[in-house]
């Protein structure tokens, strides 16, 4: 549960960072999944189901920026997304009924992990409310260094921002001189292995390359109050209902008066974030290496 303090950062903020959520135990086991993920990479040579590949991955080197829907490949995931300590405190920041939306695995290796540009994720799935975050769970020791997420306190209250590119189509990603935010006053998410992120889903956020020697796993569950329906559309209904986590159904979804704008029409580079991005300007696709500017691909 979070004391009232918490609750009211989150309010005012757009984001909160608690430690101590994950136990040293299953984030060892998730930690072992993953690394064998990573090794069961090798014989993958493009993005499928379950991997997001960085450019340059190969068998003899093998680079996962993404594992997709972790909650369905294995237990270790779906488990601790039910777990009472995780519940209580989505239950203190949404309501009494809770339901997933999706799940990712984002995986920053040392000095290569890709940027995720600024973005607010209510551009990806709009809803009829936004009473909507998502969880980040630290699977390392997060620090800038390691490519922390940052996010821009205040904007969950804000606009929604345009993510599409110079061609009219959605790219998941904001132009980051056209939207007139101050990006210097955002904020990393940083804590020690265990420690959970909770990002309103209209808060601006995005993370740098991890320049590091450390690597920065963070599982991301996106949840939603029960009552908030995706403009979007349900997609297999048995599906949707089978990921209410506490609470009770309702197919009476409660609309609140929020800024939307649809992902619309859909990005060309499909796939993740990571594709999609591709077609906007970049602000994190450069890294400073000894006062020079590098490009990231
Ligand atoms: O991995 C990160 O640092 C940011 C993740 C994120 O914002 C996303 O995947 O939507």
């Amino acid at each position: 549960m979070l004391s009232q303090s918490q609750k009211d950062h989150y309010a005012d903020t757009g984001a909160i960072v608690v430690p101590g959520v994950l136990d040293e135990f299953t984030r060892k086991r998730m930690k072992t999944v993953l690394a064998a993920l990573v090794e069961g990479s090798r014989k993958v040579s493009a993005h499928d189901d379950v991997y997001d590949l960085e450019p340059g991955h190969s068998a003899d080197e093998p680079r996962v920026r993404r594992i997709k829907k972790p909650h369905v490949v294995d237990t270790v995931f779906a488990d601790f997304m039910r777990s009472p300590k995780l519940i209580a405190i989505l239950q203190d920041l949404l309501g009494e009924s809770v339901r997933l939306h999706g799940s990712k695995l984002n995986l920053k290796a040392p000095h290569f992990g890709s940027p995720v540009e600024w973005h607010q994720d209510w551009a990806f799935y709009p809803h009829t409310n936004d009473d909507i975050l998502a969880v980040g769970v630290m699977l390392d020791d997060t620090t800038v260094a390691n490519g922390a997420m940052y996010v821009l306190p205040g904007t969950h209250k804000g606009p929604t921002y345009d993510h599409h590119g110079p061609d009219g189509y959605f790219c998941g990603a904001m132009d980051p001189d056209a939207c007139g935010l101050d990006f210097s006053k955002a904020v990393p998410c940083e804590g020690p292995a265990g420690s959970v992120s909770f990002h309103h889903v209209r808060v601006v956020h995005g993370s740098a390359q991890n320049t590091s020697d450390q690597s920065r796993g963070l599982l991301l569950y996106e949840m939603a109050a029960a009552d908030a329906f995706p403009l979007m559309g349900v997609g297999n209904y048995d599906d949707f209902r089978s990921r209410l986590l506490c609470g009770t159904e309702t197919i009476v979804p409660r609309t609140t008066v929020v800024p939307i704008r649809m992902p619309l029409p859909p990005a060309k580079n499909q796939g993740s974030i990571y594709e999609n991005q591709t077609a906007g300007k970049r602000y994190f696709g450069f890294v400073e290496q000894g006062g020079k500017k590098t490009a990231v691909a």
